[in-house]
């Protein structure tokens, strides 16, 4: 079986301009991938989980998960000198990874949700982290500017997200389809345990917080009606914790939901680390991904934290819920 290192290799040879500049993103990436794993793994045991700023027993500084995965992301990117900036969900604003001195010559800036879902980690639940790569729109060596990271989801160059779950998995899109790479924890190596991930062609499970169902809107409700008319077809499953009900749909089909309601009148999830590259990926494994009004990846982004509704999954069962939000 294949490792993650050798798929790049062989991946990268079928492109004869390329660099290497992108295999080394990815190999960054997947390196702290097996740290941050690696912490969560223990979360339960070392007196790591708390709120970041408060000090545990032996009066260190305790740092929350997420915080240091974001950390633990920035610093494998940094080190490298192999992306230029970075956008994290855990810093209100970009990050220029080029120093005065010496500016790197990468064209690429990775977007990221370091660990979403981190509230799961408490209660053992399976967490993950979302990644977007996109090549900068401003001249190489000059100073990074919001438009290198405002760009519509069609522009990635790369999108995955890493589940830390009962397995490890790092799954990826270079536009070529969806690669998922199973972590032996025994030797620290990613192996190509799930080639050309494809979406089943319909499913049947819907994943959605319906607690929120009394200020969806109208066509998300009547689409769930319809599904709950339907009850010998159709089963709910939902974790709470995007990366774990993105990875089961895809696998066993179904659809996830997040519309709008009267406490996230926008939709709760990201536009450009969380809807983007999950957006990518189903995409590439032959599914659709849309916002309230349009495809995800066409949205024109204006704020790197904006928030967008999001629904994805199978084709036909997306299609559905378009013409559900065509009638209004
Ligand atoms: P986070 O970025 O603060 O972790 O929130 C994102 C998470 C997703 O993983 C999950 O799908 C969603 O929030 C769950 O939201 P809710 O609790 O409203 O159902
Ligand atoms: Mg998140």
């Amino acid at each position: 079986m294949k490792t993650l290192g050798e798929f790049l290799i062989s991946d990268q040879k079928k492109h004869k301009e390329s660099t290497g500049e992108f295999s080394a993103v990815i190999h960054a990436l997947r390196l702290a991938a097996k740290v941050v794993n690696h912490e969560v793994n223990k979360a339960a045991l070392v007196d790591i989980i708390g709120d970041y700023g408060k000090t545990n027993v032996q009066g260190e500084s305790q740092q929350k998960l997420d915080v240091f995965a974001h950390e633990l992301f920035i610093k494998a990117l940094a080190n490298r000198k192999i992306v230029c900036g970075i956008a994290s969900e855990e810093a209100d604003v970009f990050i220029d990874l080029q120093t005065n001195e010496e500016y790197n010559k990468s064209k690429y800036v990775v977007l990221i949700d370091p660990l979403d879902g981190s509230s799961n980690i408490d209660v053992n639940v399976s967490v993950g982290t979302v990644f977007s790569v996109y090549k900068r729109l401003s001249p190489i060596g000059s100073p990074l500017t919001a438009e290198d990271f405002l760009q519509k989801g069609t522009a990635q160059v790369a999108a995955g997200y890493v589940l830390y779950g009962t397995s490890t998995i790092f799954v990826y899109t270079s536009g070529n389809g969806v690669n998922g790479f199973t972590l032996n924890p025994a030797i620290g190596t990613f192996y190509l345990s799930h080639p050309n991930i494809k979406l089943p062609k319909t499913g049947s499970t819907y994943s959605i917080n319906e607690a929120n169902f009394a200020t969806f809107p109208a066509a998300v409700k009547a689409y769930l009606k319809e599904r709950k008319e339907n009850d010998e077809k159709y089963t709910t499953r939902y974790i709470g914790s995007m990366v774990s009900d993105i990875h089961r749909n895809l696998f066993q089909g179904g659809v996830f939901l997040y519309p709008p309601n009267k406490k996230m009148p926008t939709g709760k999830l990201r536009l450009l680390y969380e809807c983007n590259p999950i957006a990518f990926i189903v995409e590439q494994a032959g599914g659709k991904a849309i916002s309230m009004g349009e495809r995800i990846m066409e949205i024109e982004p204006e704020d790197l934290h904006q928030r967008s509704s999001f629904f994805c999954g199978n084709k036909e069962m997306i299609e559905v819920l378009e013409e559900h939000l065509k009638r209004g």
